[in-house]
């Protein structure tokens, strides 16, 4: 089974700054994990980041159009892009939402509403990049 996984914006910089925040590992190696992760399950991962919202969306109606499964962390556009949720409406293969922190958690109030989550089978927060190989389980298992 193919599998997007898709990483909104700034995720690219993982591991270069606030460490604190979304720990030590870096885009590359999240991504390596990613598809090491899914060969493990029998999973064909692909993994893309991106910092444009309409290329996000693209790839969602790629993922709508081809019954795709997705793994999605759409960064800071899970909070306000109603262009990724019309997109995430859309899907018919399972959805998993990811985030590397608990935006719920978070002090920021906007942090708290998530424009994916109605969309999604699971929700996967504060588990660090553990939280992919989780989504990607979730995935496996459906
Ligand atoms: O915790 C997550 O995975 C988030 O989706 C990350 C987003 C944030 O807006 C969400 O509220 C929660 C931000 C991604 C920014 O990623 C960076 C990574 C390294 C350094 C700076 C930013």
């Amino acid at each position: 089974m193919r599998v997007l996984v898709l990483n909104g914006p700034n995720l690219g910089r993982l591991g270069r700054r606030q460490p604190e925040i979304y720990g030590t590992t870096t885009y590359d190696e999240l991504a390596a994990h990613c598809v090491a992760w899914g060969a493990d399950l029998g999973l064909d991962v692909d993994v893309r980041q991106t910092n444009h919202e309409g290329v996000m969306v693209d790839w969602l109606n790629e993922a709508a159009d081809a019954a795709t499964p997705v793994v999605l962390n759409a960064a800071a556009w899970t909070h306000y892009s109603y262009a990724v949720l019309d997109a995430c409406a859309q899907l018919e293969a399972p959805l998993v939402e990811v985030h590397i922190s608990d935006p719920r958690q978070r002090p920021e109030e906007f942090r708290h509403h998530s424009v994916v989550t109605p969309y999604a089978v699971e929700v996967i927060a504060g588990q660090g990049v553990e939280g992919y190989r989780m989504a990607l389980e979730v995935l496996a298992s459906r």
